[in-house]
């Protein structure tokens, strides 16, 4: 039997593997979502930052094409497109041979990894056309695949010469299939926010990221040279600093560890941990190390300057860390992942190096620097004190009884007790509220009122914003209780609503309120939002009524609609527009909003670090215009709840 047919052989095998991906894609990329087709990207781009981490390729393209396709190209050695041992080229094993990514010479990635690099033919089962060229030798060969069956007639097993070529490097193009995913126009914001992240922690390299497609052209370019740094800098760039950048590095065996440090005057702290250049969004062993040494070095420093005395508890975590935005960033030889979505790292040598390395280095630098170490430990205190009136706060609301505003009649409960199946809705406006209390099914659907503006819990302080009685019906309602962040006396598992939705007016006042609400979550109940319990009601702006009799009436939930609806609806028909929820009868309101069958909702989704920076940024800072803009660009995700 010759080589060709033993590959042949193989490669029903190869298809049957293939297969499996376009059986359970949410296995191999999370989802069909928006969020798994921006993965392909991902997962393709990954393979040329591997090529940069072993010393070859300093230049990444990533063009987001008019046909709806994307290329990536790289100027780095090319993927290896000689003979295979399984009788055919490299390449071609590559993208069709699951979890065998790239990583032919083991040696170049010695600090590769993690996840990533083994996805382009999960990225070729996935995609309706995949091409791909490799440069090398002054020639371009090509390969092509359609929903990852090679369709490229091969010469002996080898690449087809299609032209010369200067240089080397690879250039792969994909259309995500659309058969697979449910939407397939790639989201540019996400993509921008993860090309940069990664060009923050590869200061040697840059990324060009090109829209082409028609009516969102744009290129940027992404080159970070001051690496995480940078990072630190720009995720403070609309803050108050009260420290320098702290920044160190250091080794231990073969783990490296680089962190970068500064603290802001507000009351928020950000810890993002990388490993191998991967985000680690559930944290994990390089993030815990750090805290533990980070915590006692300013403890210990405390009690040297008299700041703390003998008598004094010290410092929590949390205090240490008031005001604080980390970048840590650690190469790990053979990394280790555990957690739901496999990103928390579970080297235990990982914490040792991350402990070592700050132990050492941190000291060393504040040794050198009394200033800054002052300003660090006065953010601590200044965190202690919040932390104690807020234990104060919190002993005088258990004193009061739950649910008082009950009696005053705010809240309308459901009667079911089965949080699974019910839902709370917060309403702005007392009108708007007295017909939702009407329209709604009180078997599953609570309704809370909220009158006008609530507390912008941002710049309040933590008794303040406990006094604040709106926020206490809400924090009463759901049943969880609260703290500052990720604290123990929030308990999700108490939680009386699988939904929490926001109804506001689809305007500027209504957005605000979404923000306010939104901050308050993220702040005081973030779980509620990672676990995706949060929910925007998206009213319709319009009703077209036809003429026509018995011809149904539609409701139009954004002006892309109208615009269709014009388009392609032959006849007369009246247009009303909803200027506000109070302006809808009962029946009205049921059926646009709270009807599951037919309402719009938005489910608010932070998953990790990077999107929630943003949302920070953007929700908290005091631009109005980007906050504006956020709501906007969100809205238009907007889906069927049913
Ligand atoms: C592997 O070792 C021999 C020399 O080439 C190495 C390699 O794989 N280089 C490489 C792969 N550069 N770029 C890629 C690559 C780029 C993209 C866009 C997609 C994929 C799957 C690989």
């Amino acid at each position: 039997m010759g080589k060709a047919q033993d590959y042949n052989a193989s490669s029903i095998k190869v298809l049957e593997g293939l297969e499996a991906v376009r059986v359970r894609p949410g296995m191999y990329i999370g989802s069909t979502s928006t969020r798994g087709l921006n993965h392909l990207i991902y997962e393709i781009v990954d393979n040329s930052v591997d090529e940069h981490l072993a010393g070859y390729c300093d230049s990444i393209h990533v063009t987001l094409e008019r046909d709806g396709s994307c290329t990536v190209e790289d100027n780095g050695r090319g993927i290896p497109i000689d003979m295979h041992e399984k009788g055919v080229s490299a390449e071609r094993v590559v993208f069709t041979t699951l979890h065998a990514g790239g990583k032919f010479d083991n040696k170049s990635y010695a600090a590769s990894g993690g996840l990533h690099g083994v996805g382009s033919s999960v990225v070729n089962a996935l995609s309706s056309r995949l091409t791909v060229h490799v440069r090398k030798d002054g020639f371009v060969y090509e390969d092509r695949y359609a929903r990852g069956v090679p369709v490229q007639k091969l010469d002996k097993g080898l690449l087809p010469v299609v032209g010369r070529a200067k240089g080397t490097g690879t250039t792969i193009n994909f259309l995500p299939d659309d058969e697979i995913f449910e939407k397939t126009r790639f989201k540019s914001d996400d993509i921008k926010s993860r090309l940069h992240e990664t060009a923050y922690l590869n200061p040697q390299l840059s990324i060009v990221f090109t829209d082409a497609r028609e009516g969102s052209e744009e290129e940027v370019t992404f080159h970070e040279p001051d690496g995480i740094r940078g990072f630190v800098r720009d995720l403070n760039k609309s803050d108050e600093t009260v420290t320098d950048i702290v920044y160190y590095t250091g080794s231990v065996g073969k783990i490296t560890v680089e962190v970068a440090f500064q603290y802001i005057r507000d009351f928020r702290e950000e810890v993002m941990g990388f490993c191998n250049n991967i985000y680690n969004s559930e944290g994990g062993t390089h993030i815990t190390g750090f805290k533990q040494a980070f915590t006692t070095i300013i403890n210990n420093y405390a009690r040297e300057l008299g700041v703390l005395k003998d008598k004094d508890v010290n410092f929590t975590g949390a205090d240490v860390r008031n005001g604080m935005t980390a970048v840590i960033s650690i190469k790990h030889p053979d990394p280790r992942f555990e957690g739901q979505t496999k990103t928390k790292l579970d080297n235990q040598d990982a914490a040792k190096a991350a402990a070592q390395v700050t132990s050492e280095e941190a000291v060393h630098y504040f040794d050198r620097n009394l200033e800054q170490l002052k300003a660090v430990i006065e953010c601590a205190e200044r965190a202690a004190k919040i932390r104690k009136s807020e234990a104060r706060a919190k002993t005088n609301m258990l004193v009061r009884p739950r649910f008082s505003f009950d009696s005053n009649g705010k809240l309308s409960n459901c009667e079911s007790k089965d949080a699974k199946k019910c839902e709370i809705f917060i309403v702005e406006g007392d009108s708007a509220g007295g017909s939702a209390k009407m329209a709604r099914n009180r078997m599953y659907q609570a309704i809370l009122p909220i009158r006008g503006k609530i507390l912008n819990v941002e710049k309040a302080s933590m008794d303040k914003v406990l006094a604040n009685a709106e926020i206490k019906a809400m924090i009463n309602a759901f049943g969880c209780g609260f703290s500052e962040g990720y604290g123990q006396d929030f308990d999700i598992t108490k939680l009386r609503y699988d939904k929490i939705i926001i109804m506001a007016d689809a305007d500027v006042d209504g957005a605000h309120i979404s923000t306010l609400l939104l901050t308050l979550f993220y702040r005081f109940m973030p779980e509620l939002i990672y676990e995706g319990h949060v929910y925007v009601a998206m009213p319709p702006l319009y009703k077209v009524i036809p003429q026509k009799k018995g011809e149904e009436g539609e409701y139009l939930y954004d002006d892309a609609a109208l615009l269709k609806f014009r388009k392609h609806y032959k006849g007369n028909f009246t247009l009303q527009r909803y200027k506000g929820l109070g302006e809808m009868d009962p029946q009205q309101l049921w059926e646009t909003t709270l009807n599951p069958a037919t309402r719009r909702l938005r489910q608010i989704q932070i998953d990790d670090g990077r999107m929630a920076s943003e949302m920070t940024g953007l929700l908290m800072g005091t631009d109005v215009a980007p906050r504006r803009e956020y709501i906007h660009t969100h809205a238009a995700d907007a889906e069927i709840d049913a």
